[in-house]
């Protein structure tokens, strides 16, 4: 027997053989976390340490990831095979943590991979969210959002006896803090702590994810991302955001202490990364408890702002918050003052009302108080911050150019290639060794076999079987089927109007019209068969993204019905998209769809994922786009549509109509029309349909329609040049050699180099 075969039975009180997948997975887990334990740092050794804090950690499922990188995978895989027993069948027991809306919280927990697998002292700090991001149904072709419980059946908490206490509005609330393991790759475990509130009580949910807002001792961590639509959404945001960081800033001078800071010099053993704008009450709240132990202001100003740094992901105003100082006054009023000495601060300094903290309206704007008390700022792309520098955020790098810099995002290999698509991981270490899993630069290497017959046929091969393993899947989860045969154009994402799967509808649309011609003409239709999948959430308020939703589910609807048509062209939404379908998604994929309107989209990171597992994209000069063509060439991408300075300029001009477009397109026209035709209409909702429909012709805010012509274009290209299957998976291979450059390891190693400076 051997020693995970012992420890299992032992573990679970009987043999592998007989345990049921509700034992093993039991089992599997108590063993790994026991083995990531102890790998965890001796905190005392180190001095620096990286505070990762982010309101969200898109953890998905841990078990295999896990095993993966303990290095017990191929142990454990072989050992249930030997049992009658199959990994993938215990694994669906696992609830997956949804503590994450999409690429922002992802990049968190691929960060923490890396964090932990370069052995950096680091950890990641949020909160214990009760209810993962919300459950998605499709009923009468329209999104239904419902709890998404994850917690009680997780087992991968450990709770701790560590808590302090918050005050907010007058009332003193005591925490405690849960730690997850983050296990890196052979090499360290790092915390995730995620702090909670023992009397928060799940049972007030009702009618989908409806609750009493106000009552923060049994709502505060509820859920992810409360409803922001209304006033008493958006102060549970400030509370859950408060107690975030002021548990994590109590935990930062504890820690900080026992390593031996005497506070003066906190900045040599703490450094806070500040993903997005949520955590940003860090930096005043960090002055508050530092003049609470006896420094002065201006000290406290100076040791926080030599701690943190700021990443910035969106250029979406709607999405850089800004809070009413009201509501300030109302939640942390032990915050104000702080946060109007910081503003007058900058007052004093700058004659620039752009720049300050508090505008005229008493509205305080969180990212400048981030801009201008921490020691970084930075973009997740390129493109994304050079649009920072020289549009967004100009005036703040006029000020301080010293400040700003880029750090392309990045996404963990072991995830996303070797826990994901174990097939082709092997194979590609079977063909250059298994270096590249730690020094992704090695993947490089693979760039040889581009002409060798044998492996372009084994990667067609691997990528078939991906795709069978998909359709089986769909089948056996939704009851869906779909040909592996066929091309899987693949859209996956959160929905957004500037990630344009409207436009991607408006294609399929013109697309089924023209087969739906062909055979009415009585041709035979000799088209390349396609599969589009598209899988996408919408934020519950966001109205236009469930009409878009709504008019994807009546097409596909309409196209089923259509016996001719399906046989050759399908159009399939999948629900309830997580890191779980994702990890199904990606390996099956043929055509990647990163089509946001350039300008829009900071990085993307979906888009390196699809990269790294072979798929050729087809997309905008956007975000991390513009990188991946840089490395591709232009052989081996399809990129279309308007550039970033094309578009910023019709923002600035205000001079784009998109019923002009409408007007003079006659293609366009029809599958826009097509919306509020007959047959949708039959199958539909009015309502929606119209909206949709009146949305695009008096706003296209996201300028699809100039982008449409050169869309349709191109995608038709990709579907013909995919007929030369050897020079299509040519264009595949290179995609993979080319994505070492996208491991998030290597954006750690710059984070590391440029800002955090840890040993
Ligand atoms: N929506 C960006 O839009 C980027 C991720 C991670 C996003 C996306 O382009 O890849 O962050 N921004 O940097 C926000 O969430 C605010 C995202 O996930």
């Amino acid at each position: 027997m051997s020693e995970l075969e012992s420890r299992l039975a032992k573990e679970m009180g009987k043999s592998v053989r007989e345990a049921s997948n509700e034992e093993l997975y039991k089992g599997l887990l108590a063993i790994t976390q026991a083995e990531a334990e102890k790998k965890l740092p001796f905190e005392s050794k180190k001095k620096k340490k990286i505070y990762y804090l982010s309101a969200e950690f898109l953890i998905g499922k841990l078990l295999s990831n896990n095993l993966i990188n303990l290095g017990l995978f191929d142990e454990a895989r072989e050992l249930l095979e030997k049992n009658g027993k199959d990994i993938t069948a215990i694994e669906e027991i696992e609830e997956e943590p949804s503590l994450g809306n999409g690429g922002l919280g992802r990049l968190a927990s691929c960060f923490l991979d890396s964090i932990a697998t370069l052995n950096l002292n680091g950890c990641g700090v949020g909160l214990n969210y009760h209810l993962g991001l919300f459950r998605q149904e499709f009923v009468d072709h329209q999104q239904k959002a419902e709890p998404n419980p994850w917690l009680k059946k997780s087992g991968w908490e450990v709770k701790t006896s560590r808590g302090y206490d918050v005050t907010m509005a007058g009332k003193t609330y005591h925490s405690t803090l849960y730690d997850l393991y983050v296990t890196g790759y052979e090499s360290e475990t790092i915390p995730l702590h995620l702090f909670d509130l023992d009397t928060v009580d799940e049972t007030i949910v009702h009618d989908g994810i409806d609750f009493d807002k106000k009552d923060i001792a049994k709502n505060l961590t509820l859920f992810l991302y409360p409803d922001d639509s209304d006033d008493d959404g958006r102060k549970l945001r400030i509370y859950q955001q408060y107690f975030m960081v002021s548990n994590g800033a109590q935990l930062i001078l504890d820690e900080c202490v026992a390593r031996g800071s005497n506070l003066h010099d906190l900045a040599d053993y703490a450094v806070f990364q500040i993903n997005d704008t949520h955590p940003t009450m860090i930096i005043p709240e960090m002055i508050r408890l530092l003049e609470e132990r006896g420094i002065g202001e201006d000290e406290a100003i100076a040791i926080v702002s030599k701690c943190a740094a700021y990443t910035n992901h969106t250029i979406l105003a709607e999405a850089l918050e800004k809070w009413p100082i009201s509501y300030l006054k109302e939640i942390v009023p032990q915050l104000v003052p702080i946060i109007e000495a910081l503003d007058d601060r900058v007052r004093r300094k700058y004659d620039d009302p752009s720049v300050v903290i508090i505008d005229k309206n008493d509205t305080v704007h969180m990212a400048h108080i981030d801009i201008h008390y921490g020691k970084s700022v930075n973009g997740v792309a390129k493109l994304h911050t050079e649009i920072l520098e020289q549009t967004e955020l100009r005036n703040f790098y006029n000020i301080y150019p010293e400040k700003f810099n880029n750090k392309t995002n990045g996404i963990t290999f072991r995830r996303w290639l070797l826990s994901c698509n174990p097939e082709l991981g092997s194979y590609i270490a079977g063909k250059i060794g298994n270096d590249f899993i730690r020094h992704a630069e090695k993947l490089e290497e693979f760039g040889k076999y581009a002409d060798d017959e044998q492996v372009l046929n084994d990667l067609m091969a691997i990528k078939s079987r991906n795709k069978a393993r998909l359709a089986k899947y769909l089948k056996d989860t939704r009851n869906i089927e779909i040909d592996p045969d066929s091309i899987f154009d693949i859209q996956a994402k959160r929905l957004h109007e500037y990630k344009r799967q409207q436009m991607n509808l408006l294609w399929c649309i013109h697309h089924y019209l023209d087969l739906r011609r062909k055979v009415e003409a009585g041709q035979v239709l000799d088209d390349p068969k396609v599969t589009v999948l598209f899988a996408a959430k919408a934020a519950p308020a966001y109205i236009i993204a469930q009409d878009i939703i709504h008019a994807i589910l009546c097409l596909q609807d309409i196209i089923e019905h259509d016996p001719e048509v399906s046989k050759v062209f399908r159009v399939v939404m999948v629900d309830n998209y997580n890191i779980t379908v994702a990890e199904k998604l990606i390996p099956a994929c043929d055509l990647s769809e990163q089509i946001s309107l350039a300008s829009k989209e900071a990085s993307g990171t979906g888009n390196m994922k699809y990269m790294l597992n072979g798929a050729v994209t087809i997309g905008t000069e956007d975000g991390a786009n513009v990188e991946i063509h840089n490395l591709v060439g232009d052989d081996n991408i399809y990129i279309f549509g308007m550039r970033s300075p094309e578009v910023i300029s019709h923002y600035e001009k205000a001079d784009y109509v998109s019923r002009d477009w409408y007007n003079r397109d006659a293609v366009l026209r029809e599958a826009v029309d097509y919306l509020t035709g007959s047959r949708m209409m039959e199958t539909g909702n009015a309502e929606r349909l119209n909206r949709l429909k009146n949305e695009l012709l008096n706003k296209d805010w996201f300028m699809t329609f100039p982008d449409f012509e050169a869309y349709s274009k191109i995608r038709e290209q990709a579907y013909r040049d995919y007929a030369d299957r050897k020079a299509w998976e040519k264009k595949c291979l290179i995609n993979i050699s080319k994505a070492g450059y996208f491991s998030s390891d290597r954006t750690i190693e710059e984070y590391n180099r440029d800002i955090w400076q840890v040993q």
